[in-house]
């Protein structure tokens, strides 16, 4: 079934005649940029002319990535596109404002691993049960015998252990190890990956742990823990506000602490919220509520709220979800 939605895709990209919008979610990530990035080194190799799109500007720390460079913003973009590739968004508002690109006869193919993933697109390669968006594209490739050279490895490489924690998590399966090594053999550097993926930070990111973790706070039960960035802050540190990641282990690495929250406020007052678990809340449940949605582990959302009101907000939806599992 999967694997006919595969061909289906493969074989529409193929036989497209015009130019192909490739984009990602906003505040992109790694599984995201990968798989954007190994769809683009695809495109280039059946000669299909493409562009990368995104609201958000592309962190530094994946510029070592081969292809990079060839990511515009949306609002640098005059154009219209008939037909568009999004990877690793869950639903249409993921994308941000790229659908305004979009011709009104358009062709959507949606490529995801999101459980809470509505299928919005013309065609959907959802495959739920993947630990990447990048591992249903490699399983997509391979399966159809495209060559993998060393760019795309590298990229869907990326991807892989972004969203595995660097091979951490619990969907590390041993599929996952088993396309790493493959990937391997194309000759890509696992260490070039994990330095700029896991182990960078940079100056104005350390300034913005060291501010944030002033806010860090452990409630009662000792099994949620959180960090709050207002604006000011943000802007004190000179981080970006996708720098603002950096905060999230601190808070659900804390001993005994089930779920780590990060709330922080972008310049226009919007407060966006991202949940980490350890072992058993489902924080897409939780982030569905607030209209937000992704992993049973790792989810987010955004509240049109004061910063107040909404860390209240979710603190007490987050709490009602660890009490039901903890008891
Ligand atoms: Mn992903």
């Amino acid at each position: 079934m999967t694997n006919a939605t595969s061909q289906m895709v493969l074989q529409a990209l193929e036989d497209n005649t015009n130019p192909i919008l490739v984009t990602c979610h906003i505040s992109p990530d790694g599984d995201c940029i990968g798989a954007a990035l190994a769809v683009k080194h695809y495109l280039d190799g059946i000669h299909q002319p493409c562009v990368l799109v995104n609201d958000d500007e592309i962190p530094s720390r994946y510029d070592f990535l081969p292809g990079i460079e060839q990511f515009v913003r949306t609002k640098d973009v005059t154009q219209k596109y008939s037909v568009i590739v999004a990877v690793d968004c869950a639903d249409r508002r993921r994308m941000g404002t790229v659908p305004s690109l979009f011709m009104e006869n358009h062709v959507l193919i949606n490529i995801d691993h999101h459980e809470t993933n509505d299928h919005y697109g013309h065609l959907n390669l959802v495959e739920a049960q993947a630990s990447a968006t990048c591992l249903v594209l490699y399983r997509m490739f391979h399966a159809a015998g495209v060559p993998i050279g060393k760019a795309l490895a590298h990229c869907l490489y990326t991807g892989i252990v972004f969203d595995t924690g660097g091979f951490r998590y619990n969907n590390t399966t041993p599929e996952v190890h088993m396309v790493a090594a493959d990937l391997l053999k194309r000759g890509i550097e696992p260490f070039l990956v994990a330095d700029r993926v896991l182990e960078s930070m940079t100056r104005e990111q350390a300034e913005l742990v060291r501010l944030g973790l002033a806010t860090l706070t452990v409630d009662d039960s000792g099994l949620i823990a959180y960090v709050v960035v207002d604006h000011e802050t943000l802007v004190k540190s000179g981080a970006n506000e996708g720098d603002t990641e950096v905060l999230l282990p601190y808070t659900r690495s804390l001993s005994g602490v089930e779920v780590g929250i990060l709330f922080r406020e972008n310049a226009d007052g919007l407060i966006k919220v991202s949940l980490r678990s350890r072992e058993r809340v489902d924080v897409s449940a939780i982030a569905v509520r607030f209209g937000g949605g992704g992993h049973i582990r790792a989810a987010g959302c955004s509240l049109h709220d004061s910063v107040a009101d909404s860390v209240s907000q979710v603190l007490s939806a987050v709490r009602e979800a660890v009490h039901k599992s903890f008891s």
